[in-house]
């Protein structure tokens, strides 16, 4: 099994560059993003919670999250690995995670996060807000409360894996083939060197 982490802030580009890369090399995609707002659409009694706090800009707690990985890693025992997308995001998730994995005796193979400046990421979210109907996409001060709870609580994670060497930055601006290219190459280094 070889299992990655796609890392980085609100709008780097995660949700993108995920469709391709589990294309590429065959991978299981869980974004917890996605399946919180697949709760939301079914008006879930966790969708409507979940729906409050990103509204804000918030995170969902942790143990909300990390029952859902837990489930959707149970539900798919025979796959060649994960992408794991918007997940880990606390140190709390990335220990539990470990652990997860750890007792399907496997791991996180790399961690790679893409790198783009907080103007670009206001730009990219504001013009998704005007097509997603995201909520959380629509206001510049919600977005802007995203960033600091990234920079709070969610870019600890990079140093638990940078800990296990695991760890590797990609610029996260251009055009989206050329990001992938970059990612590809990553991905590529780190599925050799286990
Ligand atoms: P997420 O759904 O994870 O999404 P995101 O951070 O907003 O965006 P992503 O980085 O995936 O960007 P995308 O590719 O879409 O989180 C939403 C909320 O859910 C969180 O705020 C939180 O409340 C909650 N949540 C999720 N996971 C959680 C967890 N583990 N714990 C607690 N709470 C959790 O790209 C963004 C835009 O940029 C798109 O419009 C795209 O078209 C554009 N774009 C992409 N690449 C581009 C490029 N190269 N150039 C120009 N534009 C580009």
């Amino acid at each position: 099994m070889f299992n990655i982490i796609l890392f980085g802030p609100p709008g780097s580009g995660k949700g993108t560059q995920s469709e391709k890369i589990v294309d590429k090399f065959g991978l299981v995609h869980l974004s917890t993003g996605n399946l919180l707002r697949q709760e939301i659409a079914d008006k879930t009694a966790l969708g409507l919670e979940a729906k409050k706090l990103m509204d804000r800009g918030q995170l969902v707690p942790d143990e909300v999250v990390i029952g859902m990985i837990d489930n959707c890693i149970e539900n798919h025992a025979d796959a060649k690995g994960f992408l794991f997308d918007g997940f880990p995001r606390t140190v709390a998730q990335a220990e539990a995670l470990d652990k997860l994995l750890e007792l399907k005796k496997t791991s996180i193979g790399k961690m790679i996060a893409l790198e783009v400046s907080e103007d670009e990421l206001v730009t990219r979210l504001l013009k998704r807000g005007e097509t997603s109907g995201r909520s959380d996409d629509t206001n510049e001060e919600i977005i802007r409360n995203r960033f600091a709870v990234y920079k709070k609580d969610t870019s600890q994670v990079a140093e638990h894996y940078k800990e296990q060497n695991k760890f590797e930055m990609v610029k996260g601006e251009g055009s989206v083939d050329d990001i992938f290219e970059l990612l590809r190459q990553a991905i590529e280094r780190g599925s050799s060197a286990t």
